[in-house]
């Protein structure tokens, strides 16, 4: 089985002009993978479990893992001369990563450098969600606001890693999608998961079904018609998104978190949770709407903004929209 780096260096050679920077930076995400699913596995027997004492700019608390991961992507990325800038889910501004020689770097990140923190306490299945963009500002200025607040349709790649059973890296660069699989015991991932397409069918739909009351009205209209065909759907909700995300890949299915009372936004940040898992779904074959627009579309206004969000199979989604115009 091909690994990691030799898939990197196979797909460079294929751009004779690549400078190997992008390839360097899937290095670095690829580290921090690596550590982060070594620390989420000693997560029961080591202190690390728990609150962190603090809440992120979205007012949540910071779990002792979320601090960890977000540090660790952080200085996998500005040890390495590899991008610009990073966003993350847990820090209020973008970082700018300013030494001279970094300030002629392409590339920006955004980051959940650890989503579904809540369900780390109960060994549950977290991940990380990233996207990569290409700055806009010149080289060799400080990176802006602008280099961030790019449409999802800008990504030049986006993925995620799930510290599941085992821990997957799953990214695209807009070539389809491919899933790299850790072998804990040498340390490398390997290509488990070529060409990653979603099934033409699906049967399960994932939601936070608790919070149906105050759901717009044609969502809660779509929920009961399937409901109606009991037949045909079941529910599968983890409440970690790239779980849920990564079993609808292979089983086939749709992901929701709309509006509700709670969160008249919806829950979800378009810019490092929505946008790169639409790019992946877009290209696994499937489709990704916020109410009756395209997720990619979204021309963002801040870093932290929520969004509603549905995803999945192309005929599941196209489902819904009916509903939506
Ligand atoms: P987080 O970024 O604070 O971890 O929250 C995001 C998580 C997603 O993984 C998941 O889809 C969602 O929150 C679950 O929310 P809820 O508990 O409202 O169902
Ligand atoms: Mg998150």
């Amino acid at each position: 089985m091909q690994t990691l780096g030799e898939f990197l260096i196979s797909t460079q050679q294929k751009h004779p002009k690549s400078t190997g920077e992008f390839s360097r930076l899937i290095h670095a995400l690829r580290l921090a993978a690596k550590v982060v699913s070594h620390e989420v596995n000693k997560a029961g027997i080591v202190d690390i479990l728990g609150d962190a004492g603090a809440t992120n700019i979205q007012g949540e608390a910071q779990q002792k893992l979320d601090v960890f991961a977000h540090d660790l992507f952080i200085k996998a990325l500005t040890n390495r001369n590899i991008v610009c800038g990073i966003a993350s889910e847990e820090a209020e501004d973008f970082i700018q990563v300013n030494s001279p020689s970094e300030r002629g770097n392409n590339y920006v990140v955004l980051i959940d450098p650890l989503d579904g923190s809540s369900n780390i306490d109960v060994n549950v299945s977290v991940g990380t969600v990233f996207s990569i963009y290409k700055r806009i500002t010149p080289l060799d200025y400080d990176v802006s606001i602008e280099d961030f607040l790019q449409p999802g349709t800008n990504q030049v790649a986006a993925g995620y890693i799930l510290y599941g059973t085992s821990t997957m890296l799953v990214y695209s660069t807009g070539d389809g999608v491919n899933g790299f699989t850790l072998n804990p015991a040498i340390g490398t991932f390997y290509l488990s998961h070529p060409n990653i397409k979603l099934p033409s069918d699906g049967h399960i739909y994932s939601l936070n079904e608790a919070n149906f009351l105050t759901f717009p009205d044609a969502i809660k209209q779509y929920l009961l018609d399937r409901k109606k065909q009991d037949s045909q759907y079941t529910t599968r909700y983890i409440g970690s998104m790239v779980s849920d995300i990564h079993r609808n890949m292979f089983k086939g299915g749709i992901f929701l978190y709309p509006s509700n009372a709670k969160s008249p936004n919806g829950k979800l940040r378009l810019m490092y949770e929505c946008n790169p898992i639409a790019f992946l779904i877009e290209q696994a074959g499937g489709l990704a709407i916020s109410m009756n627009k395209r997720i990619l579309e979204i021309s963002p206004k801040t870093l932290h903004q929520r969004t509603p969000f549905f995803c999945g199979n192309k005929e599941m989604v196209e489902i819904l929209l009916e509903y939506l115009t």
